[in-house]
């Protein structure tokens, strides 16, 4: 499924789309299990995003061992093993999933930003996985600003706090010798920005240091429901950030007794697969 070429554009661009990864079964079962998921929130779930219309973002996490089809997903679908490939990791531990249900015609897009500095876990062998359980227009899609997972400035990312105004939300980046966050909206044209037109099916793959936002801007009578799950591969461990870290896994980790520099493991952040 995942051929050398993907590995190549992987590496280099920080992002690949990967076409028909996952049968129809997956769609189906995860559809269902998010509409359970909006009915029953976990206590992260949240809306992102209300505009005046009613249109609205919600946004859940960390909810793959309440939800059987999600857990199902996480554990026996050909995700892992795809991030693993990319990543070229000799194994592959599950970091959590990510709920993203956009209402039809909701305009919000997320602003742009690099996940690695908001987790509680570093390194430079990740794969989060995107996968819509709709079709997605171009416009409507996640953006990668390409090959900037190499970039080697330490950005300030936005404070998707002040977005929420919800306490759990707040990360407070200091001016310690970080970088502003360039204003990628106003400048597209400065940068290499891609994305796809996508199927049920589809799903992009991308390291958590590359620049990404967008999705959103949706067509009236367009929904959009994605399924996100992020992978961690061999150099990755673990890491608490002063600035605080979003979703924060800190308590948790500790609860199961684990520090940083420790390669993430134990029950909720199980090895998904290795290679042969
Ligand atoms: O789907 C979205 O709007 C945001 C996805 C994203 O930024 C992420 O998963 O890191």
């Amino acid at each position: 499924m995942i051929s050398s070429a993907d590995v190549e554009s992987y590496s280099r661009d920080g992002v690949v789309v990967v076409r028909n990864a996952f049968d129809h079964s997956w769609i189906e079962a995860l559809r269902q299990g998010i509409e359970d998921n909006i009915a029953r929130p976990s206590e992260r779930g949240r809306i992102w995003d209300r505009d005046a219309e009613g249109r609205s973002c919600f946004y859940d996490s960390q909810v793959w061992r309440q939800i059987d089809a999600y857990k199902d997903f996480v554990l026996n679908s050909p995700s892992a093993e795809i991030a693993g490939r990319l990543m070229g990791s000799a194994s592959v531990n599950f970091f959590f999933d990510a709920i993203f249900v956009r209402t039809p015609g909701a305009q919000f897009r997320t602003p742009w930003h690099q996940d690695e500095p908001y987790w509680s876990v570093e390194g430079f062998d990740t794969c989060s996985i995107w996968m819509p359980l709709v079709a997605v227009e171009k416009k409507s899609a996640l953006e990668f600003v390409r090959g900037s997972h190499l970039w080697t400035q330490k950005f300030r990312q936005t404070n998707f706090g002040a977005l929420t105004n919800d306490p759990r939300d707040q990360v407070e980046y200091r001016d310690d010798g970080t970088v502003e966050f360039p204003d990628i909206e106003a400048t597209r044209e400065q940068y290499d920005i891609v994305s796809w037109e996508m199927n049920p099916g589809d799903c992009v793959a991308f390291n958590a240091r590359i620049i990404h936002g967008g999705s959103g801007n949706l067509s009236e009578g367009r929904d959009l429901k994605v399924f996100n799950t992020q992978w961690l591969g061999d150099d990755v461990r673990v890491v608490f950030r002063e600035e605080g870290m979003d979703p924060d896994h800190s308590a948790v980790m500790a609860e199961y007794g684990l520090s940083p520099g420790d390669r993430p493991g134990t029950e909720l952040y199980p090895q998904v697969w290795a290679a042969a």
